[in-house]
């Protein structure tokens, strides 16, 4: 029986989830590699029983731990996973990987699947082959054919190299119902380390639709799947979540799919099937031209708590730039609506798109504090990922200036923005978040959200918990204050 071994690479500090350098405490996210999770599950459900998932990032492995293991563990296949600021990270694992003589190793994930010539090119013949796009089925049958001694040279979706030429097969058809697929195999994962925005208590991710119908020009998820949209159906999802509830007592649960909110009608759906559930309290994406408060109260009723919005921009002509098709009153209309409803919200903003000057990042900075006034704001920079629109075009304009993937974090200067240095728009970024959290009223607002949350979600007793709530609060605090 093959041996096989998926990975998240070990990372250095700029390359892992920019999150524990960047961003505040009460952001902390790491949430559990569904995709490797959904490929495993896949192939345990056809008879592979020896399969391994290792999370260097949740672990904190570093390269020696990870060459540790695997030469305990001695696997036939290992693929790892790979975005475009743990690129070279991932290249430092094959290499590795080939040194303690693995017979095959692939890459998947955004950014080989964007960029898979210059995946097998940098790799100096240590990663054989490339998975492109969704891969749960090409793998197996990759490993099927690769198991027996078969010749499997014609599995679609991969890229490899043979005689120094890069061959690329057709790619591989999406799976056209996500309800086929088994619930990922979480219990491959150390779920214990994972942190949904730094809640005390095990957490995890779920995802209950893929890509996006929307077509924004700096997304990798709409490159990656193509504008399509494919939905699980609520009872499955309702079934996984009770899973995660009853056998795994989990209480907090993300949807991290790109786009939660797609129809009013399966909202309605989902927050009926998820009022069913006892104590579970989750949080999900959605844009901001798609919530009525009619919805938002039935997603509040359902145990959603938070809301996390993508704005980008204050600034029409720079929404307008980015194809975001949504308009600043959509979006005022929005946060409104989920005051109303009782609900956190996360906005989400990225500073240097095409039109930005210091000007409108200040005009920004103040229409979040004054007019949206969201729970939290997390302040990034733009980034062109290879294989978006936005890519491109910086590409053919010569507007790149940071070439360096390791970079490639949401907050880096990546382009050069006409009228503003690098430093000036890192120290504009940081400012933003000063002046957003380090103002009286918001510090008590988060204070109590905090305690609110940890009250109604783990009752009196977790006296302890509440005494962790004011601790981050005060390393927050510091973190701020020393940006
Ligand atoms: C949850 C999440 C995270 C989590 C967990 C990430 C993880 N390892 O899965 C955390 C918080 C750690 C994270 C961090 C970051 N993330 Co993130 N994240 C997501 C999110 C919302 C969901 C991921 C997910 O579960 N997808 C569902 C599963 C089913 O799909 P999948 O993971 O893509 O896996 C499939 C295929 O890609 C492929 N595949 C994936 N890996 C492999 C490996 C092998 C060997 C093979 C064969 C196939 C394969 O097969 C899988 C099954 O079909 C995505 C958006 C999205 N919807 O994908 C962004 C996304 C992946 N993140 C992104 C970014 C930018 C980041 C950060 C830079 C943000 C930051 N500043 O902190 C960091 C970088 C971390 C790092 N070191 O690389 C970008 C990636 C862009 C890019 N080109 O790299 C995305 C696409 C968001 C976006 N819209 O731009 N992220
Ligand atoms: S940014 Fe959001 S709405 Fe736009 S394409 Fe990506 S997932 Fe869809």
């Amino acid at each position: 029986m093959v041996k096989s071994l998926f990975v998240i690479p070990p990372t250095e500090e700029e390359e892992g989830n920019a999150s524990t350098k960047y961003q505040l405490g009460f952001l902390n996210f790491t949430a559990p590699p569904l995709g490797l999770a959904y490929i495993a599950a896949v192939l345990e459900e056809h008879g592979f029983s020896k399969i391994k998932i290792l999370d260097c990032h949740a672990l904190n492995f570093s390269e020696d731990e990870y060459r540790s293991y695997i030469k305990r563990y001695q696997p036939d296949f290992l693929g790892i996973q790979s975005l475009t600021p743990n690129f070279f990270a991932s290249l430092r694992a094959a290499r590795i990987a080939k040194e303690e003589k693995v017979p095959i190793v692939a890459l998947g994930g955004y950014h080989p699947t964007a960029m898979p010539d210059e995946s097998l090119e940098l790799s100096n013949g240590n990663v054989d082959i490339v998975f492109r796009g969704e891969a749960e089925y090409s793998i197996l049958e990759f490993l099927n054919l690769y198991e027996k001694g078969k010749n499997w040279e014609k599995v679609n979706g991969i890229s490899y190299k043979i005689n120094g030429d890069i061959i690329h097969n057709p790619n591989a058809p999406l799976i056209r119902d996500l309800d086929s697929l088994p619930l990922p195999a979480r219990h491959l994962l150390p779920m214990d380390k994972y942190k949904i925005f730094g809640s005390a208590f095990p957490a995890t991710s779920i995802i209950t639709s893929r890509g996006c119908p929307y077509g924004c020009d700096f997304c990798s998820v709409s490159a990656f799947y193509g504008q399509k949209w494919r939905p699980r159906s609520p009872e499955k999802i309702a079934e996984e979540i009770r899973f995660l509830r009853e056998e795994m007592n989990l209480k907090a649960t993300a949807f991290v799919d790109d786009l939660f909110f797609i129809s009013k009608k399966r909202v309605k759906l989902l927050s009926r099937e998820l009022s069913k559930i006892k104590d579970i309290y989750w949080g999900a994406t959605t844009r901001a031209d798609s919530g009525d408060l009619e919805s938002l109260n039935l997603m509040r009723q359902a145990g959603c708590r938070l809301v996390f919005i993508g704005v980008e921009s204050g600034n029409q002509q720079i929404l307008d730039n980015i194809h975001k098709d949504t308009t600043m009153i959509q979006i005022e209309h929005y946060f409104d609506n989920i005051k109303k409803a009782r609900m956190d919200s996360l906005a989400s903003l990225s500073f240097g798109f095409p039109g930005e000057t210091k000007q409108t990042m200040e005009s920004t900075i103040n229409w979040v504090i004054h007019r949206l006034n969201p729970s939290l704001a997390l302040f990034t920079l733009a980034t062109p990922y290879p294989g978006t629109d936005f890519y491109r075009k910086m590409i053919e304009q010569n507007k790149i200036i940071e070439h360096d993937y390791s970079k490639y974090n949401l907050f880096n200067p990546i382009m050069e923005l006409s009228g503003m240095s690098r430093e000036e728009m890192k120290d504009l970024t940081k400012s933003a978040y000063k002046r957003f959290y380090l103002r009286p009223r918001k510090i008590i607002q988060n204070t109590v959200r905090e305690l609110r949350y940890s009250m109604e979600s783990y009752g009196f007793q977790q006296f302890l918990y509440n005494g962790q709530v004011f601790a981050k609060g005060i390393i927050n605090l510091r973190i701020l204050s020393s940006m």
